[in-house]
């Protein structure tokens, strides 16, 4: 393990043009759970995996029982960065860093500083109106119960890319187009499951394809470099 990170400190000391591609991973040494590293924890509470809840369908069909997951799943708002989060911004500050590309919805790469964060699922901290689109911060729906509603009666609807949603054009493509120029592209904290995002990586030319997951991934046979464990370590001794 130690010869792979001083590998990837090589690697990063002597880049200016790193992208970063992250996934729920990156903020569990943050307390916010991801997905697929805790089977059954949604289970216990509530009677539909959470990709089935955050469906489109589903938010359309149960949308009070949407916002009860949501809010007690989603909405993590007292989570901070973690050594991975500030490690990036850092990067960034240094001229090092081109571009922070994340499936997650958190904002915790803005909390730590990242200016250039791609976020390919939407986030939590931007919401809306259905009917007048009128746009709501994150605390219009964490305090409101049941399903938040707009003073014109129309239900806000958080900008997250739900299950059965497309993605924004603009944010993929730009998101394309660092990685098809990155140098050091460094995957982090994904499962690599959650398509189209996931195959944005094989859009990438160089040879310096990172992984750095807790546990196996589809690309770790692709990399040029892999390293498991968690990624706040890790990123810490950087
Ligand atoms: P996922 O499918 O849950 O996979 C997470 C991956 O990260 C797994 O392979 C884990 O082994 C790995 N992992 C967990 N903790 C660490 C760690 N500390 N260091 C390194 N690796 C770790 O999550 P993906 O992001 O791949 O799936 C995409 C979904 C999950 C996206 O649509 C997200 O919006 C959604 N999600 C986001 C958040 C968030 O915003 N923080 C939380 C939960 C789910």
């Amino acid at each position: 393990m130690n010869d792979q990170i001083a590998k990837l400190k090589e690697w990063i000391d002597n880049s200016d043009n790193i992208v970063f591609f992250g996934g729920a991973g990156v903020s569990t040494e943050s307390g916010i759970p991801d997905f697929r590293s805790v089977d059954g924890l949604y289970n216990q509470k509530y009677d539909y995996p959470p990709e089935t809840i955050l469906s489109h369908t589903f938010f359309m069909a149960q949308t009070e029982e949407f916002f009860r997951f949501y809010r007690d799943k989603m909405l993590c708002l007292d989570a901070e960065p973690n050594a991975a989060h500030r490690k990036l911004a850092e990067w960034e500050r240094q001229g090092k860093l081109r571009a922070v590309i994340t499936q997650n919805i958190d904002g915790l790469h803005q909390k730590a500083g990242s200016q250039n964060v791609l976020e390919l699922h939407g986030s939590v901290h931007r919401n809306h109106c259905m009917r007048c689109h009128k746009p709501y911060d994150v605390q219009a729906v964490a305090q409101s119960t049941g399903v938040p509603h707009c003073a014109c009666g129309g239900i806000i609807k958080p900008d997250v890319v739900l299950y059965e949603e497309s993605l924004d054009t603009h944010t993929l493509d730009a998101s394309l187009r660092y990685i098809q120029s990155a140098d050091v592209l460094i995957i982090g904290g994904t499962s690599l499951a959650v398509y189209p995002a996931a195959s944005l990586i094989h859009y990438y030319r160089g040879h310096k394809l990172v992984l750095v997951n807790k546990s196996e991934t589809p690309a770790d046979a692709k990399a040029d470099l892999v390293i498991h464990g968690p990624i706040g370590e890790i990123f810490s001794q950087l």
